[in-house]
């Protein structure tokens, strides 16, 4: 697929744990972005770039498909999908360009506060509810268990109160979401923070000056920050 557009495409999320912190960052950057209407591309006004507001689980396939040139997305996201794109054949090839140091959550598997967690071994044959099932089965295959995953895109956590599931495997911040549950988190799996990518096809000329001017201003940004 070619992407042609003369101007710089960047895909963030649109509204969500990540949106703010995106548009803070470009904004720092020097970016004039008219971000008032709930539109779904937004022009910057000071260079050639529209940013591309949509949900998170559409940006890595965005970037994969090339119809985007760069996007802010967490590492979580971005690597269940290319697991899923590689099982299903589909282009799966990004350039990841900078780890960013907003975004961060761990990957965690969670059981009832009763069940007995001697090791990943103890989750032998379980159903585990997630919306995470490629990470998940990467992590139980190298451990050699058996088990099956139960796909839900929301409320993961209220999977085994209502008995559809034995275990989680969800996204942890501060912990409070598993405790209001009634959930123990059990075994960390995958460690994620947000990521700016770039998709793999050559961009023209003039598009790679202006990212890589962009990237001198993230790194700029980010030192001022430290
Ligand atoms: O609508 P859209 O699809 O765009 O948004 P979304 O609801 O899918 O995603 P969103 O905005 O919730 O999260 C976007 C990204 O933020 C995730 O993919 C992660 O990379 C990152 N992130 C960081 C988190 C969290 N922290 C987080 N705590 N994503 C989700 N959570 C959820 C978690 O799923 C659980 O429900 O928060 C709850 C746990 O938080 P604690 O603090 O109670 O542990
Ligand atoms: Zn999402």
């Amino acid at each position: 697929i070619k992407n042609d557009q003369p101007r710089l495409r960047i895909a963030i999320q649109k509204s969500g744990r990540l949106s703010t912190e995106s548009q803070n960052l470009l904004e720092a950057m020097g970016l004039k972005i008219n971000m008032r209407e709930q539109r779904l591309i937004a022009h910057c006004e000071n260079m050639p770039i529209d940013l591309l507001r949509v949900r998170d689980d559409d940006i890595p396939g965005l970037i994969m498909d090339g119809v985007v040139d760069l996007g802010f997305i967490g590492e979580n996201e971005l690597e269940e999908k290319e697991l899923e794109r590689k099982r299903l054949g589909q282009p799966a090839e990004y350039k990841r360009l900078k780890r960013m140091t907003f975004g961060s959550c761990r990957l965690s598997i969670a059981t009832t506060e009763e069940f007995d967690y001697q090791g990943p071994q103890s989750l032998e044959g379980l159903r585990i509810a997630t919306s995470y099932p490629e990470l998940l089965k990467r992590y139980l295959d190298e451990q050699g268990i058996n088990f099956k995953s139960v796909m839900l895109n929301g409320s993961v956590e209220v999977a085994p109160r209502a008995g559809i599931a034995d275990a989680i495997c969800d996204l942890v911040s501060t912990g409070a979401t598993l405790e209001a549950n009634g959930l123990k988190e059990v075994q960390d799996i995958f460690h994620s923070k947000a990521v700016l990518i770039q998709a793999k096809a050559p961009l023209s000329k003039d598009k790679q000056a202006l990212v890589d001017r962009l990237m001198v201003r993230v790194q700029g940004v980010m030192q001022a920050k430290e």
